[in-house]
């Protein structure tokens, strides 16, 4: 095996966002795009010689290629052994398992999410540190510096490694393991979770449909759902992994997963609906008739996780991103545990959850998560959920009728503009911002505002300070409208409003969430001026 040095030069714009680097596929492709950018990592986070690192992915286009190219340059770096993923598949979630199982170094993880895949579409890539976690917001930082002064980077030239049969290679000094992705994290869900119970749930003639859009929770969710739980085959649709997700976009919302909304609302609708997203570290839960917030899941499982044998201690704290709604305050509120306000993305939660301050947290996009691993995990919160039903006995749409009657309900929508103009919605922030000061004590479309900040974030573990996390409005009478810029779309800029109001009243509650929010929506767009300055008169995704 020769090591090979390969001069290069630096490349523009590879900056990670929320959640690693994230561009389109053809990007990816070009020469030296991803050596540049494996080599960063590697350079970034101090050298991986004589480490111990976990690699997959999410199936997606060009997932099999950057793999090979991954492990051409680890063992180039002296990495001591590497383990794989069987096809080069790993879930996000269990990706974060089998590096904290193992005690590893680290992990790189391929993928770019709820986005597309496909030559046209996205890919991404980003490094877990040994906690299992995103890296955070320091060591990207490192990472991103390394990509702008990058001179060469190191490529052994051995062939390729086969990714389709479990077994050991050793090549050079480094020893590569290919391991079955599910198993392990098959194990860590039989630990957390009363599968006797939710299998006689599921014995019980109890009925669902798991979609796993042709993504990269299909392979667990067949063995855990029907191998192990005892569904019926078939609740696992769209259960196999495609390199373009079947042509669809693998993000669990009323749009693209509209097929599973549409069953749940309908007459056909089995007891309960779930689906994940490309990664398998999203989920959403839909009852029959009865569809859950990404927010209001958070609070209820908050509520409700002490049913599990695996949360039966209690929570030590509960955290959620800033855009996410409030309801998950209230049920703190009530247990008398910490509630902590995050910026939008997982890796902001790795401290609190290695210094054992929360136990669950969550986002508003689709994202629930515990101290059982560093990601959010799209089957997890599906599990507990299977579990807290069986304990309860009730449906999905009783419990959270009578959730919102304790807590009160807290009405909830984002609304996304997708491919804007990148410097038309800078502005746009960059005006809200010059406003903040101004905006107390005046009233907008009727709404009168009583604080008003760019939100930033104060590690309470490690003293790190993270700034302009997005434009919070709050009002008089407890709504809140969030702006911010997505840091994880490969197109323009994606505008994300958030709004939210609170209704202590039973008998509003089952309102429809954008009416109850309609005024919420008038004050968000005149404060904004969305339409004036984007041009787009609706948005393109209502979650
Ligand atoms: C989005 C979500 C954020 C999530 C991130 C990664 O980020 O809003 O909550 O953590 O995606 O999720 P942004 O910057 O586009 O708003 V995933 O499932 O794409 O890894
Ligand atoms: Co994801």
């Amino acid at each position: 095996m020769t090591v090979r040095i390969i001069p290069t030069t630096p490349i523009e714009g590879q900056k990670p966002g929320t959640s690693g680097l994230r561009k389109k596929t053809r990007v990816f492709m070009q020469p030296g795009y991803l050596e540049n950018y494996v080599q960063a990592i590697f350079d970034g986070v101090g050298g991986v010689g004589g480490r111990t690192l976990v690699v997959g992915g999410d199936g997606r286009f060009f997932n099999d290629r950057a793999i090979q190219v991954i492990i051409k340059m680890a063992v180039a770096s002296g990495v001591a052994r590497l383990i794989v993923g069987k096809g080069g598949l790993f879930s996000t979630p269990a990706a974060s398992n089998v590096i904290r199982r193992t005690g590893a170094f680290g992990g790189i993880i391929l993928s770019a999410s709820h986005n597309p895949g496909g030559e046209d579409g996205d890919f991404g890539i980003k490094f877990n540190g040994a906690n299992g976690g995103p890296a955070p917001e320091g060591v990207t930082a490192e990472i991103f510096a390394r990509t702008k002064s990058i001179t060469e980077y190191r490529i052994s030239d051995v062939a390729d490694i086969g990714l389709d049969q479990i077994g050991t290679t050793v090549v050079g000094d480094t020893v590569i393991d290919v391991v079955d992705p599910v198993t392990d994290y098959a194990v860590l869900m039989e630990g957390l979770f009363d599968f006797d119970r939710i299998a006689a749930l599921f014995a019980s003639g109890f009925t669902m449909r798991f979609d796993a859009m042709h993504a990269a929770t299909g392979p667990y969710a067949r063995e855990i759902l029907e191998n192990r739980l005892g569904a019926a085959p078939g609740t696992v649709v769209n259960a196999v992994p495609l390199p373009d997700f079947g042509g669809g976009h693998p993000d669990p919302n009323p749009i693209y997963a509209k097929e599973l909304y549409d069953l749940m609302a309908g007459p056909d609708a089995p007891d309960f609906g779930a689906a994940s997203d490309g990664d398998g570290d999203r989920n959403v839960v839909i009852g029959r008739g009865a569809v859950v917030t990404p927010s209001d899941s958070l609070a209820m499982l908050a509520a409700n996780a002490h049913l599990a044998k695996g949360y039966a201690r209690g929570l030590a704290g509960v955290a959620r991103s800033m855009p996410t709604s409030r309801a998950v305050d209230r049920v703190a509120a009530k247990l008398g545990i910490d509630c902590y306000e995050t910026p939008t993305g997982w890796k902001f939660f790795g401290n609190l959850l290695d210094a054992g301050r929360c136990t669950l947290c969550g986002e508003e996009s689709a994202g629930t998560g515990s101290d059982h691993v560093r990601e959010k995990d799209g089957l997890w919160a599906v599990l507990l959920w299977l579990n807290i039903l069986a304990v309860r006995g009730e449906s999905l749409k009783a419990i959270q009728d009578a959730h919102w009657a304790e807590f009160g309900r807290t009405f909830y929508t984002r609304h996304d503009y997708e491919a804007v103009d990148t410097s038309a919605a800078e502005s746009l922030m960059g005006r809200l911002r010059e406003l903040l000061p101004t905006l107390p004590g005046t009233t907008v479309a009727g709404l009168e505002i009583t604080a008003a900040d760019d939100f930033a974030y104060d590690d309470p573990v490690d003293g790190s300070v993270t700034k302009g996390q997005g434009v919070r409005v709050m009002f008089a009478g407890g709504e809140r409208v969030v702006f911010r810029l997505s840091g994880t779309g490969t197109e323009g800029a994606t505008l994300r409003v958030y709004l939210e109001s609170f209704e202590p009243d039973v008998a509003r509650h089952g309102l429809d969430a954008q009416e109850a929010l309609a005024p919420v929506i008038a004050a968000a767009d005149q404060l904004a001026g969305i339409t004036a300055r984007t041009g787009r008169t609706a948005p393109d995704v209502i979650t």
